[in-house]
């Protein structure tokens, strides 16, 4: 299972990521990305674009590691949510 963590390349060059809610953009940890990641593949409709984590992944090396995926994957997402709101 790989789920959308909230960070794209799609508006800017490749491999300048941001995060969907416009928050700066700090992670820049190589080691955070899975073994060949990211590699920006061409899928059917788009390149890989968005950035996911993997449950299950590849290796036992990458698990909880980043990937690169075409944003039109339906998969699971996590949200954020502000408690201190109210
Ligand atoms: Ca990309
Ligand atoms: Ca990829």
């Amino acid at each position: 299972m790989t789920t959308w963590v909230g960070a794209t390349d799609f508006y800017g060059s490749e491999g300048d990521y941001q995060w969907v809610t416009g928050e700066l953009w700090t992670w820049v940890i190589p080691d955070d990305w899975a073994d060949g990641e990211p590699s920006d593949v061409m899928n059917t409709f788009s390149m890989e674009d968005c950035i996911s984590i993997s449950m299950v992944p590849k290796s036992l090396s990458d698990s909880g590691k980043w990937y690169d995926q075409a944003c039109t994957t339906l998969q699971t997402f996590i949200c954020e949510y502000n408690l201190n709101t109210g």
